[in-house]
Formats: C-alpha cells, sequence, structure tokens
C-alpha cells in the first residue's frame, strides 16, 4: 500500500500521519491538487478508521427553519428574504409547536433550528420558541442557532453572549449547529456576504459557547469563489480554535449550490470535488473527533461513498430542510431510518445511531 501512495507523492504525508503528526497547509494543498483522489482518500480513511473504527453515525432528527427573512442576504444564499418578498415567512411559536407535534409518533432525538436574520423578531420570540419546543417534546435535544444568530441574539437583548448563552440553555437550547461559518476570509465575506458577522466574531461566539459548556459544529461553504488557501485558512482556523476549547463535535463541508442565489453563473460542486473536501478536511482536522457528509447537499449516493474517504457521520433523517433545496438541491425530502441504515450497511460500515453529543444508543 506504500508504494501507491508513494506513487502519489505522499508518502512523506502517510509518514507523518503514522506518527500521529500534525499537517502543514502546504500539505493540505498538496493533498487538494493531488489528482490521484484515492490515494488522498486512502489516507483520510487511515485517519477516519484510527478515530472511529467501522461505526458511520447518524441521527433521527427534525430540520424546522423558522423564518427565512433575513437582513444579511448573502449572495449564497437562495434562502433569506427580504421582509415584504412574496416567498418570506415566519413560524408564529403556535406553528412551531405544530411541526413537533406532527411528529411526536416518531422517535426523533434532535430538533436542527435555524433561520435568517429578522430584522424586527423580539429576543423572546426565540427563548419562547425553545420552551414551545420543550413542552411539546421535553426529552429531544434542541440544536439551535447558528454562531451568526447567537450574535444577533446578543445584540438584541443587550446582553454579553455568554449570559445570552445561559438564557438559551434556560430556555432548552442543547448545542449550536456549524452554520453560518462559511469561508472565514475576509475577501470571500466582502465578496459574498459582507453583512454577516466576520470570521473573527463566529469563532469568537463558538469559542465562547463551549466555554459556557455548550458544544457546537463548524462548516465551510465551499465551490464557489474561493481559493484552495482561502479553504486551508479556515480549516487551519478552526484546528487553533478547536486545540483551546475543544469544543466542536463534527465538521461539515458545505457542497455550494448556485440556483436561485446571486451566483447562479457558477457550476455545482463535482464529486471529486466534494470526496476532496471531505478527504482533506479529515486529514487537517486532526483535533475534530468527527466529519459529516450531510446527504442533503451532496446526495445519499455521495454521502456513501465519502464514508470511505474520511466521514463518519451521515448527519440524519433532516425532513423539510429548505435551505439548499431553495438553492436547487433535488435530494429526496428526507431519508427513512430504515434507508439510512441499508445505505450505511451498504457502505460497509456498522451504522450507529448516536443522539446529538455522540452517544451511541443503538448498533445495527
Ligand atoms: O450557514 C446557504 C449554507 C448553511 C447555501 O451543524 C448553502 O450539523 C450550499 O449549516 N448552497 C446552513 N450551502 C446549513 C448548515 C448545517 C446543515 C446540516 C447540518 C449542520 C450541523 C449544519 O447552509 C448556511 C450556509 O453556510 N448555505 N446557502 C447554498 N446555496
Amino acid at each position: 500500500m506504500d508504494s501507491f501512495i508513494q506513487q502519489a507523492g505522499l508518502g512523506d504525508i502517510l509518514d507523518k500521519l503514522r506518527r500521529e503528526e500534525r499537517l502543514s497547509l502546504d500539505d493540505g494543498r498538496r493533498l487538494y491538487e493531488c489528482p490521484d483522489l484515492l490515494a488522498v482518500g486512502w489516507l483520510a480513511n487511515l485517519v477516519r478508521e484510527r478515530k472511529n473504527g467501522n461505526k458511520a453515525f447518524f441521527i433521527y432528527n427534525q430540520h424546522i427553519n423558522y423564518s427565512n427573512i433575513c437582513t444579511n442576504l448573502c449572495k449564497f444564499c437562495a434562502f433569506g428574504k427580504e421582509k415584504g418578498h412574496e416567498l418570506a415567512y415566519e413560524m408564529s411559536i403556535a406553528q412551531i409547536k405544530d411541526k413537533v407535534r406532527q411528529r411526536l409518533d416518531e422517535p426523533i432525538t434532535e430538533i436542527h433550528m435555524v433561520g435568517g436574520i429578522h430584522p424586527d423578531l423580539p429576543y423572546a420570540y426565540y427563548l419562547d420558541a425553545l420552551r414551545a419546543i420543550k413542552e411539546v417534546r421535553p426529552d429531544v435535544h434542541i440544536q439551535a442557532f447558528t454562531c451568526v444568530e447567537i450574535q444577533h441574539l446578543a445584540d438584541l437583548a443587550g446582553k454579553p453572549v455568554e449570559e445570552t448563552l445561559a438564557e438559551l440553555q434556560a430556555a432548552g437550547l442543547g448545542s449550536l449547529p456549524g452554520g453560518g461559518a462559511e469561508v472565514f476570509s475576509p475577501r470571500i465575506r466582502e465578496l459574498t456576504c459582507p453583512k454577516k458577522l466576520d470570521g473573527a466574531g463566529w469563532l469568537r461566539v463558538a469559542k465562547t459557547a463551549h466555554r459556557c459548556g455548550l458544544k457546537s459544529n463548524a462548516t465551510m461553504l465551499y465551490g464557489h469563489i474561493e481559493t484552495i488557501d482561502e479553504r486551508l485558512e479556515h480549516l487551519d482556523a478552526l484546528r487553533r480554535a478547536q486545540d483551546e476549547t475543544g469544543g466542536f463535535m463534527t465538521f461539515i463541508p458545505l457542497a455550494f449550490h448556485p440556483k436561485n442565489t446571486e451566483l447562479a453563473d457558477l457550476s455545482r460542486t463535482s464529486g471529486v470535488d466534494d470526496l476532496k473536501n471531505i478527504a482533506v478536511a479529515r486529514l487537517m482536522l486532526d483535533n475534530f473527533p468527527h466529519i459529516k457528509a450531510y446527504w442533503v447537499m451532496i446526495g445519499p449516493k455521495l454521502a456513501q461513498v465519502a464514508l470511505s474517504f474520511g466521514a463518519d457521520d451521515m448527519d440524519g433523517t433532516v425532513k423539510e430542510e429548505v435551505i439548499t433545496r431553495m438553492a436547487g438541491g433535488e435530494s429526496e425530502q428526507a431519508l427513512g431510518h430504515a434507508t439510512l441504515i441499508r445505505l450505511i450497511k451498504e457502505a460497509g460500515r456498522e451504522p450507529a445511531e448516536r443522539d446529538t453529543l455522540y452517544n451511541v444508543l443503538a448498533v445495527y
């Protein structure tokens, strides 16, 4: 096997991985630029199996996007709408409760709830939304509000992020999802999402959340106008933050979907780029326990393959995800529990149903 990796010009990287040595940004660049996808994938799989054995995690979850009204209107986003737009919506607390009630007969363990940066919903709405979900489904783990939303809520409350997080936790918040990270590069933020909380701000909120005892995820939106170096700097910033706090659970590379966005003239990502992003993330983020292949964005078929290219998690049942769908995503709206298990087994992995914090609930 070593000769196959040597031939791909990655022998020194294999040596580093065997010594469990951290890869440099230059190593990362070579991995991205290496034309031998299988060699890169093989290296990522080595680390994936070292960290997570043969398990592939999934979760029984539900997504709720409480409102698409947004003041940021990022160029890559087809979900956010200005207030008054014909497609703008916001759910009342009663509607959120109804959404949860509609699926009470399913063994959902996590509710993932995010929305736009709304211009005038009051701080109390967000606390009430959390309390309402817990009232209908007391045992569910609520993973809600990206770091961008958390900063917005702190601004609304006029309180420090720590205090805001403590109040949200008291109302039922369990952890933070990884959205809003995009690409931290100031150049990319200026060109695609100038109004959004900047990269330093996103990292500050994430680290604060970790210090308050909340776990969180991290993402990177790739496949638009970012360079390889900007991707690597993003991964490096996450790796350094994780060194400080250890609070990140999983990293999710998000494949850009151009349809209905201001970047609609760009192409969709290729399968090779999708797998490379999974693999390079697995190799660079040596201190992240998990890498997620989000089937909603890359499709269930490629997510299945990604389980051999560094990913150890397929996300979950999801249902009713709006962000990708608005941008032309064509994956089915939900994967059944049995389908997820079948896809994972077929990929030669052991399906491990988890809760949000990666406690294993069942192995199939
Ligand atoms: O923050 C927006 C991205 C994110 C597009 O934490 C787009 O486990 C692709 O973060 N094409 C929201 N991506 C989704 C997200 C997420 C999803 C699943 C699991 C987790 C987790 C997090 O979607 C946004 C933004 O980065 N996004 N528009 C688009 N056109």
